[in-house]
C-alpha cells in the first residue's frame, strides 16, 4: 500500500497578516507550501524563512489575483510534483475605503469585488479540478464577520464577503460528492495585519482601529485554519465565526 506522505498547502495572500501566519502554521506541521502575493521581495523572504525554520519545501508565485491570465500563468508554471495540492487557502483579500454608498469610490468597489470574489473564483476554478479527479482535497475560504452581518460604511466589502459565504456554501454542494471539503473561517477584527492600513489607503490616524480594545491576532486565525485542515477525513468544519472577547459582533465592541 502506497501512502502519500507529502502534503501541499497553497495559501494566497501570504505576504502579510493572516496568510503569512497561516503559512507558518502549515509549515510547522510539515506541509510543503505554495505561497502567493504581489510583493516579490517579501514573498521571497518568507519563502526562505519557512524553508530554513521548518525544513519544508516552499514555492513562491508572484501574481495579481485579479488578473485571470496572470493566475493561469503562475499556476501553469508549477512542476508536476507541485500540482497535487491538498489544501487551498483562499485568503488574499482586502477592504478598500470606508464610505457611505453615495460617496464610495467605484475604483475601490472594483478592487474589492475583483480581489475578494473574482480572485477567489479564479484560484478555485484552476485548483479544484485536480482535487475532483483525485477525490481528495480541502478548500478553506477566508470570509469575515462582514460576510454574516453588515455595518455602517461596510457596504461593498460586506457584499464581497457575503459572496464568499455564498460561494463556500455552493462550492460545498458541488464538491462534497467528490470527497473535497469546503470550509471557511469568519473572523472579526484581526491585528498584526495590514488590513486597516489598506482599507484607509495608508492613513495612519484612521488605521488605528485596534488601539482601545484587544482584537484577534493573525496567529489566532491561522491556528483555526490549520485546525480545520487537520480534522479526520470524515469531519468537515463548515464555518468558524470568531472574534476577540471584547467584540460581540460587527457593531458592538467594548472600547471602554
Ligand atoms: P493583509 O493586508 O495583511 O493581507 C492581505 C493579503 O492579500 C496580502 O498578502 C496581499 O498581498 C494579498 N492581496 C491583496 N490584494 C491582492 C491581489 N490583487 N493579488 C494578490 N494578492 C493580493 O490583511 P489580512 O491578513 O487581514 O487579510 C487576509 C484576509 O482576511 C482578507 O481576505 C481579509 O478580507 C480577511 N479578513 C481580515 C480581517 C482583519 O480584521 N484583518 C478580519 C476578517 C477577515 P500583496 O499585497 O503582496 O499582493
Ligand atoms: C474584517 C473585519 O469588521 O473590518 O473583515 O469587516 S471588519
Amino acid at each position: 500500500n502506497k501512502v502519500k506522505l507529502r502534503k501541499i498547502a497553497l495559501i494566497t495572500g501570504a505576504t502579510s497578516g493572516i496568510g503569512k501566519a497561516t503559512a507558518g502554521q502549515f509549515a510547522k506541521n510539515g506541509y510543503d507550501l505554495i505561497i502567493t502575493g504581489r510583493r516579490k521581495k517579501r514573498l521571497e523572504e518568507i519563502r526562505k524563512k519557512m524553508q530554513e525554520k521548518y525544513g519544508v519545501k516552499v514555492k513562491s508565485l508572484v501574481f495579481d489575483i485579479r488578473q485571470l491570465n496572470a493566475v493561469k500563468k503562475a499556476l501553469g508554471s508549477l512542476e508536476e510534483d507541485w500540482l497535487e495540492i491538498d489544501v487551498l487557502v483562499n485568503n488574499a483579500g482586502l477592504a478598500s475605503g470606508f464610505d457611505p454608498i453615495f460617496q464610495g469610490s467605484t475604483k475601490d468597489w472594483d478592487t474589492m469585488i475583483d480581489t475578494n470574489v473574482k480572485g477567489l473564483l479564479y484560484m478555485t476554478r484552476l485548483v479544484s479540478p485536480k482535487m475532483v479527479n483525485k477525490k481528495r482535497g480541502h478548500i478553506i475560504n477566508v470570509c469575515s464577520t462582514a460576510g454574516h452581518e453588515v455595518y455602517p460604511n461596510g457596504n461593498v466589502y460586506c457584499a464581497s464577503k457575503y459572496a464568499v459565504d455564498a460561494l463556500t456554501k455552493s462550492m460545498r454542494i458541488d464538491l462534497h460528492k467528490y470527497n473535497v471539503r469546503v470550509s471557511q473561517v469568519s473572523p472579526g477584527h484581526v491585528e498584526e495585519t495590514e488590513f486597516a492600513q489598506v482599507r484607509f489607503h495608508g492613513d495612519k490616524k484612521k488605521s488605528k482601529i485596534y488601539e482601545d480594545f484587544q482584537p484577534l491576532k493573525s496567529k489566532d486565525v491561522a491556528k483555526v485554519i490549520y485546525y480545520i485542515a487537520s480534522q479526520p477525513k470524515h469531519v468537515n468544519i463548515q464555518d468558524v465565526l470568531m472574534m476577540g472577547t471584547q467584540q460581540a459582533n460587527s457593531n458592538f465592541i467594548d472600547r471602554s
